[in-house]
């Protein structure tokens, strides 16, 4: 109970902030984007993880303010990178199923989007695949109308929900990511290895992109490299990084 009443005080007091991990094309080491992760600066208990609070504001129906402030910062994060430092760079904003069930879900982003003066295509929503399952003919609906704006859409902890291949036959996605549970024994596991390759064969056929997260290693990244995966993001390139150190960040890759 405390910590969801501290939690509409910190939505309301920016006690929230957001990280951005970088993710890569390591065909030339460029960054195609960054993901925007919260955090809770408590006053108390420390820096706190989505873990510890994004279950509390789901239970305590404060899962909607927390988006809609996740959203106005990481767009006028994105254009402020822009203005300031020069660095266009696409954002990523994590989805919670539930806010699918929303009515203004669409306004609100677009709402970011004016606010902050950031082109569409430069804002990438990743939900997951519960989302799918959950609201099938709602979100999906949805889901087209925020493509149409030209946001795009990426399917996070791919493989780890109730398989959605039906909605990834009548909806075109940007990109599918590997989640990191493949990903981290993917060297060792022949298992791993398999569904890691299997995803990229059908992301391929499907003419949509991957993204291998949470990649650790040399050894991952080379065997990733191996079966086509280009894009990537994990503590082998950067653990999440404030807004702030982004652009030295870009620098020493170049
Ligand atoms: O940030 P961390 O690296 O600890 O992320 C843990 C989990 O929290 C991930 O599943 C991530 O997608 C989720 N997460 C991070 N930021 C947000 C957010 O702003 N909204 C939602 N709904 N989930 C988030
Ligand atoms: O579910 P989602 O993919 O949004 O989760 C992102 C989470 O993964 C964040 O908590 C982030 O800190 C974490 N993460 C990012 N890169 C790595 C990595 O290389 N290894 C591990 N174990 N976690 C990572
Ligand atoms: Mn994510
Ligand atoms: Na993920």
């Amino acid at each position: 109970l405390q910590l969801e009443q501290g939690l509409l005080r910190a939505i309301n007091y920016d006690e929230l902030f957001l990280v951005y991990q970088p993710k890569l094309d390591t065909s030339n080491m460029r960054v195609i984007g960054v993901e925007a992760l919260v955090r809770w600066k408590h006053p108390h208990l420390g820096v706190l993880g989505p873990a510890s609070f994004v279950p509390v504001a789901e239970k305590a129906g404060l899962i909607w303010p927390l988006t809609e402030w996740v959203l106005k910062n990481a767009c006028s994060q994105a254009a402020r990178w822009y203005r300031n430092e020069g660095l266009d760079l696409n954002v990523a904003v994590n989805l919670s199923p539930s806010v699918f069930s929303h009515q203004d879900l669409e306004e609100v982003i677009e709402k970011a989007l004016n606010d902050s003066k950031l082109p569409p295509d430069r804002l990438t929503l990743e939900i997951t695949e519960q989302s799918l399952m959950i609201y099938e003919t709602e979100a999906l609906g949805v889901l087209e109308r925020l493509q149409r704006m030209g946001t795009n859409i990426q399917i996070d902890d791919f493989g780890t929900g109730y398989s959605s291949l039906s909605s990834l036959k009548h909806y075109h996605f940007q990109a599918l990511k590997i989640d990191k549970s493949f990903v981290s024994d993917v060297v060792t596991s022949s298992d791993d290895a398999a569904i890691a390759t299997t995803i990229m064969f059908m992301s391929k056929c499907l003419d949509m992109e991957a993204i291998a997260e949470g990649v650790e290693s040399e050894a991952q990244k080379e065997f990733l490299s191996s079966i086509d995966c280009r894009y990537m993001q994990g503590f082998y390139f950067s653990r999440p990084l404030v807004a702030s150190e982004m652009a030295d960040f870009i620098r020493h890759l170049a």
